[in-house]
């Protein structure tokens, strides 16, 4: 079969994988109407194109989706609800912010996804993160649907008080489209416990019921032990399985970890309990960095700075050299976590990692990695773990949260870290099934994005033209 290295037009992102001509061809019809039809949403375009490029190939040899149009449809949302907040600071000024739901596709079960607070929240964001949480949760095991939501309000310089007059505030239009079996949010950047319990309070106000209709909840008022921890945890868990299945082992491993949120504080912390050494941690104005490897007692510090304190890691005084307006992809280590945002290690980070001898890179975040530096660590075997795989323990310990609620009890720590766990194992061999053939490591972008995608085109598939 003559294949092709599918490659760039224009400038634009193309397929990761391998294509023959015909595949390649209908590939990039695929693209060319996705982009006229969603214009300017780079994020999602991107998204899309890492899915479909992986997918492609089987979709193609499956007449019965192909006829369907299964991939046309599950790019296109179920629908998307934009609304204005109106708040009011604590001097009595007027505020209005602009916030989303998108409901992308609820085929496996209720929407579920988290909510994102941030200044660059946009249309474009939120349709790639609804987008890749369709498959995320399918790779759970779950019964959830995907979705996302969120604002462009910066919960940052605000007070607890404006905070609250926020949430509160949204969860008036928000409640009219959300039910414990309908669409369940949580959180994401800038949304914590704290978002969490101001958005579910008000919930139960306008409802006057109680309803497990958010996760992510305070463990007296039905959250689930180890949801806080769950994604970092999780994406421990993925890249142990990942490196054991190679013949690597996580111990004695330098690991760079960009961000310190909820996402990067808690893998550091299973990386430390791992024998890993936690070489970096990373917020907006810079990175910290520990050669030695970032000692415990530092890390219960840096918690309390940015967990309680909402601080600066420029204002830590207890360790480490901090290196203001860089990030952590030029010191040297065998693996890179990058759990901040999306699109934060390009090219020049891969090459750099590349250079300095990295096994491999385990998503914490969404789409941290640009395409193009993707293609770099392809090309040098680097194993790559899309965070559709490997962060998917925040919301499958949602998903836990949802059972015992509606089975109104809760699980002790144990119970649901190992739950976690066998969840993290079981994606890892999804993956593997999927992603293995043609080399002697595994395609965890084409693994995940078809081990996720084939669940959903069947269901979607079933209920006929829905
Ligand atoms: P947090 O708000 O707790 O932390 C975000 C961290 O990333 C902070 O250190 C923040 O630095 C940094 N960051 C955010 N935006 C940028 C940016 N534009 N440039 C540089 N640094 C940035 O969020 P989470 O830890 O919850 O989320 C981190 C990532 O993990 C996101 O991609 C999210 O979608 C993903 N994720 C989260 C899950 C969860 O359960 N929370 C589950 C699965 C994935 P600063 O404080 O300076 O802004
Ligand atoms: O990106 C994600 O998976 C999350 N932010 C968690 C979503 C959830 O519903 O727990």
């Amino acid at each position: 079969m003559d294949t092709l290295e599918a490659g760039k037009e224009n400038g634009d992102t193309f397929s990761q994988q391998s294509m023959t001509e015909a595949e390649e061809k209908e590939y990039r019809a695929f693209m060319r109407g996705l982009k006229r039809r969603n214009p300017h949403e780079t994020e999602f375009h991107q998204a899309v194109a890492e899915f479909a490029g992986a997918v492609m190939p089987w979709y193609l040899q499956h007449e019965e989706y192909h006829r369907a149009q299964i991939l046309e449809r599950i790019t296109e949302p179920d629908r998307i609800i934009s609304f204005r907040v109106t708040w009011e600071t604590d001097s009595g000024e007027i505020r209005a912010n602009r916030a989303w739901r998108v409901q992308f596709n609820h085929a496996l079960g209720p929407y579920k996804g988290g909510l994102r607070f941030h200044p660059s929240v946009n249309q474009s964001i939120l349709k790639f993160l609804g987008f890749e949480q369709i498959f995320k949760n399918s790779l759970t095991g779950l019964p959830m649907g995907g979705a996302k939501g969120g604002s462009n309000f910066n919960p940052k310089d605000k007070s607890d008080r404006e905070v609250m007059r926020f949430c509160h505030s949204m969860m008036i239009e928000l409640s009219r489209h959300i039910g414990e079996d309908i669409d369940v949010p949580a959180g994401d950047i800038g949304v914590g416990g704290r978002e969490v319990s101001y958005l579910f309070g008000q919930y139960m106000r306008l409802e006057n019921r109680w309803s497990g209709v958010l996760t992510g909840k305070g463990l007296s008022f039905g959250g689930s032990a180890v949801r806080t921890e769950a994604t970092g945890w999780g994406c421990v868990y993925f890249c142990e399985e990942m490196l054991r299945y190679h013949n690597e082992s996580i111990e004695g491993k330098r690991v760079a970890v960009s961000g310190s949120g909820n996402v990067a504080l808690y893998a550091a912390q299973k990386l430390i309990e791992k024998g890993a050494k936690v070489v970096t941690l990373s917020d907006s104005g810079g990175f910290l960095h520990f050669p030695e490897g970032l000692p415990p007692e530092h890390w219960t510090d840096l918690r309390e700075l940015k967990e309680h304190q909402r601080g600066r890691l420029s204002d830590y005084r207890g360790g480490g050299t901090y290196h203001a307006d860089a990030n952590p992809w030029g010191v040297p280590c065998e693996i890179a976590m990058p759990c901040a945002t999306q699109n934060e290690l390009g090219p020049e980070d891969a090459k750099r990692l590349i250079e300095n001898g990295v096994l491999a890179v385990c998503e914490g975040a969404n789409m941290p990695v640009t395409h193009e530096a993707a293609e770099l660590f392809r090309a040098r075997d680097v194993l790559h773990a899309p965070g559709k795989a490997s962060n998917a323990g925040g919301v499958a310990v949602s998903g836990l949260e949802q059972s015992q609620n509606a089975m109104r009890l809760s699980w002790d720590r144990e119970e649901v870290d190992r739950r976690l766990q066998k969840i993290m194992s079981d994606i890892h061999a999804r993956c593997v099934a999927d992603g293995s053939g043609g080399g002697s490591r595994v395609d965890y972008i084409k693994g995940s994005n078809l081990g996720g995608f084939r669940k959903v085109a069947e269901a979607m598939r079933a209920y006929g033209a829905v």
